[in-house]
């Protein structure tokens, strides 16, 4: 039964953090993220789906902003989408097409269709991407670079304390061997891995050799996002596995890249992929290629952290992943239930069809900084 969407809203949604969360970049308090509220018909029922865009407010981890991401939902996706049938969601990404990069934009829309598709089959999200997927996925925390090694070591035992079985910590020139060395030596057996938000040049290869000592599942974006080959580089010369977040922005990247054999393990995020289909379509390519993937995260509210959940149970996801309990990052959330982490690992939303979570539309907008609604014409109808 094919799936019209006759209206959109978007809102700017602000969730405080419970802990100042910094990169080699910038340093934040709170997140502003787009939520798309779409509502169809599938002919029978109406329904309402939900995305969210979870760009970062500056072009800083790529070009993407909330206000680009507002703009390209505004003035272009969703007008392409308004008020035309579609019966796949891939029918209805082909009709944004025309729309180049902007992924952050686009999965916000894609991720609203997705649920829009699962609630019509009335199953979850989890079950609607072509594969058996896993009950609960193995979590991880991502930390930021702290003021202190102190305050880095406390924010590792508390997470660790919590149960969480994985840590990754962000590094740059700077903040790399004396914090790693740090949390090496008081948790031996921690399974940990950093990641430098492309924050090294290519002449640093020795500085990142010298991470080899401290027993890491892997390092994360080294260098810059279009600079394959350093990473390929890297690769050859160090013992620590190379695995690509930024890079990646699509199938056809993923292939040159695993051509060169720039990484040997793929950061998998909806957001940078343009959405689940894309994200979907990663995994499915590394999983025939042998390389492991792992599900990354943009400190997702509930929606999103949701979508990286059923995305996270497909089979081919078998390192941990940087979706936490929402607690980790907000003492309140848009969903109920809340997402929460339990001896290391989150559940997978089943409970309803769709993102498998229900959406506190009055939190919503008692969150809301600003919105707009977008409503399909005749003339979208007819066209
Ligand atoms: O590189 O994975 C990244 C957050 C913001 C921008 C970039 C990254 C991250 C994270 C957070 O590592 C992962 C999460 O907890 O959602
Ligand atoms: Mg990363």
């Amino acid at each position: 039964m094919p799936i019209t969407i006759t209206e959109v809203r978007l809102a700017v949604v602000r969730l405080a953090l419970v802990h100042e969360f910094e990169t080699s970049s910038h340093r934040k308090g709170h997140l502003d993220h787009i939520l798309v509220r779409a509502t169809a018909t599938d002919g029978q029922r109406s329904l309402v789906g939900w995305g969210e865009c979870a760009s970062p407010a500056q072009p800083f981890y790529c070009g993407e902003t909330t206000d680009s991401c507002w703009q390209i939902l505004d003035r272009y996706l969703v007008p392409m989408l308004l008020g035309r049938p579609w019966e796949t969601v891939a029918q209805a990404t082909a009709m944004t097409a025309k729309v180049t990069g902007n992924q952050f934009a686009r999965a916000g829309l894609e991720m609203a269709c997705w649920d829009l598709l699962a609630q019509s089959r009335g199953v979850p999200l989890a079950d609607a991407l072509g594969h058996r997927g896993a009950q609960r996925v193995e979590a991880g925390v991502s930390l930021g670079i702290e003021p202190t090694i102190d305050a880095l070591m406390e924010q590792v035992a508390r997470h660790v304390g919590d149960g969480y079985r994985r840590v990754k910590l962000k590094i740059g020139p700077g903040w790399d061997v004396e914090p790693v060395r740090a949390v090496r030596e008081a948790f031996p057996t921690l399974a940990l891995q950093v990641d430098a938000n492309g924050g090294y040049a290519p002449e640093d290869c020795d500085r990142l050799a010298a991470l080899d000592g401290y027993d890491l599942l892997m390092v994360e974006q080294p260098f810059a996002a279009d600079d394959l080959l350093a990473h390929a580089v890297l690769a050859r010369r160090i013992a620590t596995p190379v695995c690509l977040d930024e890079s990646v922005t699509s199938v056809a990247v993923l292939r040159s890249a695993l051509a060169l054999k720039a990484c040997a393990i793929v950061n998998v995020k909806v957001s940078r992929l343009g959405g689940i289909g894309p994200a979907v379509a990663v995994h499915d390519a590394c999983r025939e290629a042998g390389i492991p993937v792992w599900c990354g995260g943009m400190h997702e509210f509930g929606v999103g952290r949701a979508a990286n959940l059923a995305v996270a149970s497909l089979p081919g996801f078998t390192l941990p992943s940087d979706v936490s309990g929402s607690d980790k990052y907000y003492r309140i959330d848009v969903v109920t239930p809340p997402i929460r982490a339990e001896g290391g690992t989150v559940a997978v939303p089943r409970g309803r069809p769709g993102i498998g979570l229900e959406v506190d539309e009055d939190l919503v907008r008692a969150h809301t900084l600003r919105s707009r609604t977008l409503a399909a014409t005749e003339e979208d109808a007819r066209a």
